[in-house]
């Protein structure tokens, strides 16, 4: 049997035109630079409202590492952004782990939405400095093992080294 919809482009998570968009966020969901960055400032301050609200009734001590929550994607082409945590790349035990969960939190929140087309960001590659290639075939993974039923589950890769990366494990 055929298995997910995986596809790759490389370009910027912001401009997907797919019904969630997945946030590399930080445990705070108050933003931070790179996906995180960008998706605020395109989505406007209709995200960082429903964030903060989202911390006052259930994330005061923050969203943890390998969870994901899903808000309003503001003035996004995409109709929700869903924010997970990825895990520091060196730091916690069972790291691997918590990337996996990121990505299965990811999908779990997207199927509660309904949503059927989502795109990933290469979570935890950037800030977080996880290495590619170890980040690429974790993703891959897991959203193939995990990711039955969507219409299509994109990759959305910034530059080129990380689109020949997932293309690789792809
Ligand atoms: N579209 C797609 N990919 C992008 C974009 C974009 N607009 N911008 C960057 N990337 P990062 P992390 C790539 O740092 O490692 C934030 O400050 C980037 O090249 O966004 O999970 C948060 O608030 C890299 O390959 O996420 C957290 O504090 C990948 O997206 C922290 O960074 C992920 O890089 C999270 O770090």
């Amino acid at each position: 049997m055929a298995g997910p919809n995986l596809t790759l482009v490389q370009g910027d998570i912001t401009e997907q035109d797919v019904d969630a968009v997945v946030n590399a966020a930080n445990s705070s969901l108050l933003g931070g630079g790179g996906v995180d960055g960008a998706i605020h400032r395109k989505g406007g301050s209709d995200i960082l409202a429903e964030c903060r609200r989202l911390r006052a009734s259930h994330y005061g001590k923050g969203l943890p590492t390998g969870q994901a929550v899903a808000t309003t994607a503001g003035r996004l082409p995409a109709r929700w952004v869903i924010h997970t945590v990825g895990p520091v790349w060196g730091r916690e035990e069972d790291r691997s782990e918590l990337l996996a969960s990121c990505h299965r939190e990811s999908l779990r929140a997207a199927r509660e939405l309904g949503a059927r087309t989502v795109a990933f960001p290469a979570i935890s590659t950037g800030v977080y400095r996880w290495p590619l290639e170890d980040a690429a075939r974790i993703a891959v993974t897991t959203l193939r093992e995990e990711g039955e039923g969507f219409a299509e589950l994109r990759f959305v890769l910034f530059d080129k080294r990380a689109y020949d990366t997932f293309s690789a494990a792809l």
